[in-house]
């Protein structure tokens, strides 16, 4: 019987994460493209949660079963995300900014952007500047990429940029930003390089402001 996407909305909506996990790969085996199955199954099941979460129906227990479940989903898609061989470009760091939680969307921006042929450097959620500041002169990528989802860490992206320029080292990173919150024209105010709206866009973003 072939998979819905309302079924598999369903699924990570209610938190099923082992229905998630097995209707993500029937939808697969079904042939649906992978992209498909993550934005019109996964991504829009997410967006209802937040809208029920707003609406008081629904509340943190339930948020974190169901961003399980849209987890263990991306689990099963990611190696059908990825491209072909891919030659290595450049390396970058991601991470979420200092006081925030949320690693669902940096999660895919990872997954996209190392398809893209970047080696990721993952440094997790609730990362504060001092360590991003170390991450960067030990890793020494070619582009930072900082993750936003709640409007009161946006101004950690902020301090961050700030802490990079008063320790000398702005000029050899790129910095891209994004997450729900942030627009193009935040990201132009605080310094950053670049702004993508989603995972795809982030790594086309990252691509372009290596020159490649
Ligand atoms: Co929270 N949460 N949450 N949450 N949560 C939101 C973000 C919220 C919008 C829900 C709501 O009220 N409607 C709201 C923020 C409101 C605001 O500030 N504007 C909110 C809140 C309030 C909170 C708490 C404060 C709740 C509380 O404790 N009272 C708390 C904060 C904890 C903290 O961070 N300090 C909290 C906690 C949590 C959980 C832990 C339960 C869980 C996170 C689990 C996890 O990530 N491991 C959670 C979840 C699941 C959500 C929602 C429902 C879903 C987020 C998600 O994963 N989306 C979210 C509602 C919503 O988003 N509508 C919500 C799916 C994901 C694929 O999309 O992350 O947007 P997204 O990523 C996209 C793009 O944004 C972009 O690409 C991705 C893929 O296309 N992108 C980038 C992301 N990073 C990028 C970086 C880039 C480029 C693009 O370049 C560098």
């Amino acid at each position: 019987m072939t998979v819905t996407f309302q079924e598999l909305q369903e699924a990570v909506i209610e938190g099923q994460n082992k229905r998630a996990a097995k209707l993500v790969a029937q939808a697969l085996a079904d042939g649906l493209p992978a992209v498909e199955i993550l934005n019109l199954g996964l991504t829009p099941a997410m967006a209802e949660v937040g809208r029920l979460f707003e609406r008081g129906e629904l509340f943190i227990p339930e948020m974190m079963l169901a961003a399980r479940a849209m987890r263990e989903g991306v689990e099963i898609l990611q190696p059908h995300l990825k491209q072909g061989d891919v030659k290595r470009v450049g390396k970058t760091v991601i991470t979420t900014v200092e006081g925030d939680l949320h690693d669902i969307g940096k999660n895919l921006v990872t997954i996209m952007v190392g398809g893209a042929g970047f080696e990721v450097v993952d440094l997790g959620v609730d990362v504060s500047p001092q360590r991003i500041l170390e991450a960067l002169r030990t890793e020494k990528p070619d582009v930072l990429m900082l993750s936003a989802l709640i409007t009161s860490t946006l101004n950690s992206m902020r301090t961050t940029i700030q802490a990079i320029e008063e320790a000398g080292l702005r000029e050899q990173v790129k910095i891209l930003v994004g997450g729900a919150p942030v627009t193009e024209s935040f990201a132009q105010q605080i310094g950053a390089d670049g702004y993508a709206p989603d995972a795809a866009g982030a790594a086309r973003v990252a691509l372009r402001v290596i020159g490649k």
